[in-house]
């Protein structure tokens, strides 16, 4: 491992080895609480080597896996420095090279959660040579640090299939809702997410149909590992139930190929880098 010496500025650590296979500083269950969303500040005090634009590497080995997560994102700012909160140490303790991107819909206009993980994916991909891509829910809060935000080398997998929403078990057995993790190679090859799909409900099932349509299979975080807390709350105004998700499925079979990263389009109206994530602010126009 002598040419992987590295030292690094101002720490006095030189790193001559890849981490350990698995980390040895995981701590198993996690005591998870909503009272007081932290401050940011807070959260950068506690997190003093996550550098600009959310990025981190451990300090005194190399990464085995370079992880991006994606959240996408109006409005729920206290969610966010919740979920900032409990995730940074999180992936720290995983020794994962990580970075967190933040996908922010501009305007008033319907929610779109699938169309902003597709935008989350191409522009993250222009920051590294990611391994994993996890699509996260800024609600959603892990309770083990044993359920690893790295991928599963033949398929999409589900992380977030025990949450305390549906009494830690999954809610039907297709469920792709929440927390996933997709290499950039899976992703592509069910031509990522719809982009079709506005407001609440129905782009999960569309996306577990597409892994199958492309011919892979869901695989699974055990449920025991596998378990979120959701912050509480109402329906966003903005995200109203999608009446036509029904109609929209079942013609998935027959779009998919035509509607996800090859259709695509979007303006990045910014990108910026804050000490805790990489923002990306983007207007994705509005349900035809
Ligand atoms: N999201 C936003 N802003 C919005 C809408 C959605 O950031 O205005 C994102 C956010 O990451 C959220 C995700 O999209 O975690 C999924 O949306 P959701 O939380 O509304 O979906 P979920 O199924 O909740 O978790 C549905 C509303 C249930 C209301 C129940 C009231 N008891």
């Amino acid at each position: 491992y002598t040419n992987l010496s590295l030292f690094i500025p101002d720490s006095g650590a030189v790193k001559t080895q890849y981490c350990p296979i698995k980390s040895p500083v995981l701590v198993g269950p996690l005591s998870i609480s909503f009272t007081k969303p932290p401050s940011l500040k807070k959260i950068q005090l506690k997190n003093r080597y996550v550098t600009s634009g959310g990025y981190f590497s451990p300090r005194h080995c190399f990464g085995r896996y370079r992880t991006a997560v994606i959240i996408p994102h109006r409005n729920r700012e206290a969610h966010l420095r919740i979920l900032l909160y409990y995730l940074h140490p999180f992936l720290q303790r995983q020794q994962l090279h990580y970075a967190i991107f933040v996908v922010h819909q501009a305007g008033n206009a319907t929610f779109n959660r699938a169309k902003l993980l597709n935008i989350g994916v191409r522009e993250a991909l222009h920051y590294d040579d990611w391994d994993c891509l996890i699509l996260h829910d800024v609600d959603l809060v892990p309770e083990n640090d044993h359920n690893l935000y790295i991928c599963d080398d033949s398929y999409p997998k589900h992380l977030s299939s025990a949450m305390d929403k549906f009494q830690y078990s999954l809610p039907y057995w297709t469920y792709f809702g929440g927390v996933s993790a997709l290499t950039p190679d899976q992703f592509m090859k069910m031509n990522g997410f719809p982009n079709t799909y506005w407001g609440w409900g129905g782009e999960d099932d569309d996306i577990a149909m597409r892994i199958r349509l492309s011919g892979m299979s869901i695989t699974r975080t055990p449920l025991a590992l596998g378990r979120y807390k959701m912050i509480p709350h109402d329906r966003d105004s903005g995200n109203e139930e999608n009446s036509l998700r029904h109609n929209l499925l079942s013609k998935t079979k027959r779009t998919w190929k035509e509607d996800g990263m090859n259709s695509l389009n979007f303006q990045l109206l910014s990108r910026e880098k804050t000490p805790l994530y990489t923002n990306l602010t983007v207007d994705i126009g509005e349900a035809p």
